[in-house]
């Protein structure tokens, strides 16, 4: 296994500065060896297409070679700047990309990663990019020199995909860390989603986002013994659940309809609360819960907790806009929200997972089909 921090330094030696990126849980060592070190500018980034292009200024600006890293599902988010910004045959920008290679043929994974993790490297081949495989077992000095000079050479992005366990974890003492502060909030999203579910009338349909909440709203319907058909549980597709709500909000104008959504996600796509506030939609409910960070892939801090999120809402029409960071609050905000929307409530929680936390079912089809029968019933 490599160690993240000769990665890093690997890194530097081919000229790599300033980096940039969305968190990969499969990257989750080598990122907190880049956070915790001063050896390259480091910035996390609302989405991996904004990362390209954030990283290309850095390129124009400073003559030097950046690196942009991602989980593959985030390759989607990227092929627009790749292809008419960054590639070899437009501006030609010389970067880096580190994707995190999830779905690996051989390799166990979640059913959301499979599709895309088989066309990942076909996917770049037909881009015109060139690749290098990171494994455990690579000569990555050797490796990261050649990447770094082939991208130079071409002037254009050059990738290298890298393997699940590639990294091995080193600890961090927390003097060296940059980690955040010990939160003062008292809410935590478990707590959130359980008393969102003492608040619900019973008929309502909620669409949760990727990563722990999707995780935690299964293991506590599951606990309370109702596992729910009128549960969407977004597994992939990071940043979209409030439009998949607004979807079926604006098909099925007499449901009430949840989006549950965490920061890192919102922030994902965040034009989308223009258009769920400005749909008209009385029924489109937008829960955030804000713990400023991606929890679910390693804890890389977001600029959560420093956007003003409800004022965001209110300039984007959001009918009504609450929030919440204590139990009382949370209570009454619920009790409130119901007022013709579109509602938007923020709640303000403190990081915490249970250790192990289950998933929801790997039949994504059935679900699909169970939530479709009883949403149009
Ligand atoms: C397009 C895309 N990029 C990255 C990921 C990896 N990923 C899964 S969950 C997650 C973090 C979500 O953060 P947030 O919405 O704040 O929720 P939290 O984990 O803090 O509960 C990330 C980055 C992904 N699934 N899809």
């Amino acid at each position: 296994m490599i160690d993240p921090n000769d990665f890093l330094t690997a890194l530097k030696r081919a000229g790599v500065d300033f980096a940039c990126g969305v968190p990969d849980s499969l990257l989750k060592e080598f990122l907190l060896a880049l956070q915790s070190s001063n050896l390259i500018e480091h910035h996390i980034v609302a989405n991996e297409g904004a990362a390209v292009a954030l990283a290309a200024g850095h390129q124009m600006a400073s003559g030097k070679l950046p690196l942009i890293y991602m989980q593959n599902s985030g390759l989607g988010n990227a092929v627009s700047p790749l292809m008419s910004l960054a590639h070899k045959r437009v501006y030609a920008i010389p970067m880096l990309l580190m994707i995190g290679h999830r779905g690996e043929a051989g390799k166990h994974d979640e059913p959301q990663h499979l599709a895309m993790g088989e066309v990942t490297v076909p996917i770049l081949a037909d881009m015109g990019i060139d690749i290098f495989s990171l494994n455990q077992d690579s000569d990555f000095a050797a490796l990261v020199q050649e990447a770094a000079a082939m991208a130079r050479e071409q002037s254009g992005p050059v990738a290298i995909v890298v393997s699940s366990g590639t990294f091995v974890n080193v600890s961090v003492s927390s003097s060296d860390s940059k980690s955040q502060p010990e939160s003062k909030l008292t809410l935590t999203r478990e707590l959130v989603l359980n008393t969102v579910l003492d608040s619900l009338a019973g008929d309502e349909v909620i669409c949760s986002t990727t990563g722990f909440t999707s995780r935690e709203l299964n293991e506590l319907r599951r606990e309370r013994g109702t596992t729910n058909a009128a549960d969407f549980f977004n597994v992939g597709a990071m940043g979209h659940v409030a439009q998949i709500a607004l979807g079926v909000a604006l098909a099925r104008p007499g449901k009430r309809v949840i989006a549950i959504d965490g920061d890192g996600s919102l922030i994902m796509h965040m034009g989308s609360m223009a258009v769920g506030g400005c749909s008209g939609a009385t029924n489109f409910f937008h829960l955030l819960i804000n713990n400023g960070m991606h929890e679910s892939v390693g804890g890389q801090p977001t600029v959560g907790l420093r956007t003003d999120f409800c004022a965001v809402a209110r300039a984007c029409n959001f009918k009504q806009v609450i929030a919440a960071d204590n139990i009382e609050t949370l209570i009454e905000c619920l009790k409130a929200a119901g007022q013709p929307g579109p509602t938007f409530m923020e709640v303000k929680v403190r990081p915490g997972a249970k250790e192990k936390l289950g998933r929801p079912s790997d039949n994504l089809r059935g679900a699909r089909d169970a939530f479709s029968a009883h949403i149009q019933s």
